[in-house]
């Protein structure tokens, strides 16, 4: 066989087609996926297109007004065109009813970001049903957000070295990457991601739907997130994907299944790719661990297709990858079921037991005095818990620290000084928890304190034989060096931002972490007597 004849950097494994017994657990997942929501209706479907075709329209507009005050002539304004591409699950074909569009504006060399903030998004405003535009022009990747009749948009955008851009304009040339700055080189990252992907997998309907199922299961299992070490939609897209060359003709029951068994037993660091890694024109670094010390440190690296490829599990750690590891196990085991005919695919999607599975927790609490700082806030100390989990790894005596996947928030309504404190630190009485905002209105030294609290489950190594008494954890190290590390942050202000870690036996666990009756159906300490 020669490479041309195989998608992937190897030859598959097999090139079988599906068995009878893998076309029924495929119908049969279908029919689960559909019954747990994942699908948006066609109505929906359709609002989505109307959407994207007013969007389209909307930069062609742009692109002629702004291409008119440059004093080009109105024939060269209207050849300048203007172009959008989605990406994200969108364009993938796995989103579900809630999820936004994430789409590119793709704009010729005149014009430029400034214009896009300044005059696009005062068109958008002007649109019929658009909603909650909101602007971030200085992020890493510049962004508007928006709704428009109920969908919601992130808006990226792209301004190429081209004085047009033509309605057939494809993103596939490296050398379209030539003399832009680094921000439109990311915002096209996203685009040429998926564009890749989609060409690199054998059977495209089979491919999402495998990809539905494991999106699902890792939401369920609370392993979706590379905030927090572990993995996001593009790193989840990229190892179905990678299945899926494997096994091209295959069906998407027989991909999920192999799926696990495959990601248990990889050989970690070596790479997942779709394709060998290119060079390219520009002078950015390109994924490679022989030349940086800092590739070499990816535990679990999932490479991206487009040039200049890149890790996308950069944040993995010894903890979430172990975590992740156990995931891959238990779905095996469970798929293995399914195939057999002892389970059913509803028992792989079962709700983690995250808030179940340990004795002890730290709580990371951010703190501040309104709802916009305490986004921003709590924003930036989520984004740093992964090293307090790194710094966690080396204590002596803890196996792992499992970081959970969101954050808790609360708004405390407080009368005193001396309540505000105490909420601040995660103390909130039953008074407090109870109080609504007229009670304190009007009322001397009340004040609203907003927190929000994110969970590290302790894992400590087994006792040795013959030990007693309580095992002693010194975590003081990790958590002052964590405080320090988020108070470093450049926005930080010690009058209006507050952040404490502090552990608590899981016993001490809120309500609001639970599911109603989530917390009597299975009692803690009834599970670590049968452990
Ligand atoms: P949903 O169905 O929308 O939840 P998704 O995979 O489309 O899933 P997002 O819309 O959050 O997820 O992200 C789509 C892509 O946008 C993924 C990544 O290429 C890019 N992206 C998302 N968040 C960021 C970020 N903070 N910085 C840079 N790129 C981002
Ligand atoms: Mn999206
Ligand atoms: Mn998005």
């Amino acid at each position: 066989m020669t490479t041309s004849e195989y998608l992937g950097v190897t030859p598959p494994i097999s090139e079988a087609g599906p068995s009878k017994r893998e076309e029924e657990v495929t119908a049969t997942l279908m029919e689960e996926l559909k019954k747990q929501g994942v699908f948006e209706s066609d109505e929906d479907a359709k609002t989505r297109e109307i959407v994207l075709g007013r969007v389209a329209q909307l930069v062609r507009n742009f692109v002629h007004r702004v291409s008119l005050s440059r004093g080009l002539s109105e024939a060269a304004a209207s050849a300048a065109g203007g172009k959008i591409f989605t990406f994200g699950s969108y364009r993938l074909g796995v989103h579900g009813p809630g999820s936004d569009i994430d789409t590119l504006c793709v704009v010729p060399k005149h014009v430029n970001r400034e214009d896009f903030f300044e005059v696009l998004e005062p068109m958008l405003r002007e649109l019929d049903g658009v909603s909650e535009v909101s602007a971030v022009p200085d992020a890493y990747v510049p962004v508007i957000g928006a709704k428009i009749q109920g969908v919601a948009l992130d808006l990226l955008v792209a301004r190429l070295a081209l004085s047009t851009i033509p309605d057939n304009l494809e993103l596939r040339d490296d050398n379209l990457l030539r003399n832009l700055d680094e921000r439109c080189v990311r915002s096209l990252g996203g685009s040429r991601v998926i564009d890749e992907i989609l060409r690199l997998v054998p059977n495209v309907e089979v491919f999402r739907a495998a990809l539905r199922c494991i999106k699902l299961w890792a939401q369920k299992r609370a392993i979706y997130s590379n905030v927090n070490g572990f993995l996001g939609g593009v790193a989840w897209a990229l190892l179905v994907a990678r299945i899926c060359q494997l096994y091209p003709n295959e069906v998407a029951g027989a991909v999920v299944s192999r799926f696990f068994i495959i990601m248990y037993q990889w050989n970690w660091p070596q790479p997942v790719l779709l394709k060998q890694i290119e060079e390219g024109p520009l002078p950015v670094r390109v994924w490679n661990p022989r030349l940086y010390p800092s590739d070499r440190a990816h535990r679990m690296p999932i490479i991206t297709p487009a040039y200049p490829s890149m890790c996308s599990t950069h944040n993995v750690t010894q903890s979430t990858q172990m975590i992740m590891s156990q995931e891959f196990k238990r779905a095996a085991e469970i798929v293995d079921r399914v195939m057999i005919g002892s389970a059913n695919w509803s028992e792989l999607f079962a709700k983690h037991d995250f808030f179940h599975k340990y004795r002890y927790y730290l709580q990371v609490i951010a703190s501040s005095g309104d709802s916009d700082t305490q986004l921003r806030w709590s924003g930036t100390v989520e984004s740093r818990v992964r090293q307090l989990v790194m710094k966690l790894e080396f204590v002596e005596g803890l196996t792992l620290a499992h970081p959970f996947i969101k954050g808790f928030e609360q708004i405390s309504y407080c009368l005193t000084d001396e309540e505000v404190r105490l909420a601040a630190q995660g103390e909130i009485s039953k008074a407090t928890a109870e109080r609504k905002k007229e009670d304190i209105e009007d009322k001397d030294g009340s004040g609203a304190v907003w927190t929000t609290t994110f969970y590290i489950g302790l894992c400590l190594d087994p006792k040795p034989p013959g030990a007693v008494g309580p095992r002693r954890l010194d975590i003081s190290y990790p958590t002052t060096e964590f405080t320090k590390l988020v108070k470093a942050w450049e926005h930080y202000d010690e009058t209006s931002m507050g952040v404490v870690v502090r552990h608590i036996k899981s016993s001490a666990l809120p309500d609001s972490v639970f599911d109603p009756g989530e917390r009597e159906r299975m009692p803690v300490r009834q599970l670590k007597r049968t452990k």
